[in-house]
């Protein structure tokens, strides 16, 4: 049987250690006799996570959008044109792979359809862009599945923050949700991921600083089969894919999960820092290399006047990007929209009339000799 039950000061033996004496402080101090989270006060209503993608994106004078309006201030289609919108987009964190790849498929429908000024690219751009980070529909489906949702990434990059405001927002969809403590490096982690777990209203399960982390998710996995969990989330330590024991550790907590889970659906899910550009597209690449990568969560979105680097990485790796983080708080992470993504990034480039862009998926089905054509 599961061991929340258990009286306080248990020791804790070999894999049949379940839950500690804090976790059952936490839940004594923090939940009321319905087993109620504690109310923990927000900040003041905040605005749409759009708007605030939207100005994290496009602050700085240096931004993609500022930086994409200038591109048109030329009018001809010509070489100094491609040069400068190839500099905008490498720029701008899209990689040299990624900005090749656009500016091939640009070239092809500015001769199919004819164009020949700057001014008219502007659409025919965005849809490209947006063309490349289409995020497949079955991409949340674990979401509704038995699914142990397993968080890797280097440190410092959102891992602990992003299980946080996963597991709120699931428990808030009625999902019974459970987060594990697989960081044992520090104690200090696990009381991060305590804190997120008295937030969010979740249970965690942990053991001691320097605990072996497959005994966590051993005993992480038998209290989600035994709850009948839903959705399990285990945070891990930050690690560098060359660095081979760490790796083994995490092929080791995959074999815990598949043998003593096998029911379960496993979603791995790589976190990259937004800011770091194309070093968190290595990243990527490089964890994906070694292990299986279901999709990708980038945070500190609201750190940078970039944004490139969502596109590149849907487009370089064929990993999905499928969430993204704007900030500290529990809503501060939501489900990645290529649309709204793509909007909010060229929000601001027509800076006068501050039109925003709406996407026209038809525009490509305008035939090429139509006088009037126009975006
Ligand atoms: N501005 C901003 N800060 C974020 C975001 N996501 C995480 N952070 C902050 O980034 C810092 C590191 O986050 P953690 O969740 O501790 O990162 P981690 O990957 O678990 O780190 P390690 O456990 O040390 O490997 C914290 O100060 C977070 O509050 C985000 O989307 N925006
Ligand atoms: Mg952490």
């Amino acid at each position: 049987m599961f061991g929340f039950g258990k009286k306080k000061n248990e020791e804790f033996v070999g894999n049949d250690a379940s839950v500690s004496e804090d976790i059952q402080n936490i839940e004594e101090e923090n939940f009321d006799e319905n087993n109620q989270v504690e109310e923990v006060a927000e900040p003041e209503k905040k605005k749409g996570f759009f708007k605030r993608l939207k100005e994290g994106l496009t602050k700085s004078r240096n931004s993609f959008a500022e930086s994409f309006a200038n591109l048109f201030k030329a009018n001809e289609i010509d070489d100094d044109f491609y040069d400068e919108l190839e500099e905008t987009l490498v720029t701008a964190d899209l990689g040299v792979e990624t900005t090749e790849k656009i500016i091939d498929d640009l070239k092809v429908k500015v001769k199919e359809l004819k164009i020949k000024e700057a001014e008219a690219c502007k659409q025919l751009i965005v849809n490209i862009i947006r063309d490349q980070m289409s995020v497949d529909d079955t991409a949340y489906d674990f979401e509704d599945k038995k699914t142990v949702v397993l968080v890797i990434g280097v440190n410092g990059v959102g891992k602990t923050t992003s299980i946080g405001k996963l597991a709120a927002q699931y428990k808030k969809r009625g999902k019974k949700v459970l987060m594990a403590a697989a960081d044992t490096f520090r104690a200090a982690a696990i009381d991060q991921l305590k804190t997120w777990s008295v937030r969010a209203g979740v249970d965690i399960i942990a053991q001691g600083e320097g605990a072996d982390p497959s005994a966590v998710v051993y005993d992480a996995v038998s209290a989600a089969k035994s709850r009948n969990t839903d959705i399990l989330l285990i945070d891990t330590a930050g690690r560098l894919h060359n660095k081979k024991n760490l790796m083994d550790e995490l092929g080791k907590m995959r074999r815990v999960i598949s043998r003593e889970y096998p029911e379960a659906n496993v979603e791995s899910l790589i976190v990259l820092d937004g800011t770091t550009g194309q070093n968190a597209l290595e990243q990527a690449r490089q964890f994906s290399s070694v292990t299986e990568i279901n999709g990708i969560i980038i945070t500190k979105l609201d750190g940078t006047a970039k944004g490139g680097i969502a596109i590149a990485i849907q487009s370089e790796l064929n990993v999905p990007v499928k969430y993204i983080g704007i900030g500290e708080q529990v809503d501060d992470l939501q489900k990645f929209d290529p649309t709204n993504y793509v909007n909010a990034l060229f929000a601001d480039f027509d800076v006068k009339s501050d039109i925003e862009i709406i996407i026209d998926s038809d525009i490509e089905k305008i035939e090429p000799d139509d006088d009037n054509f126009d975006i």
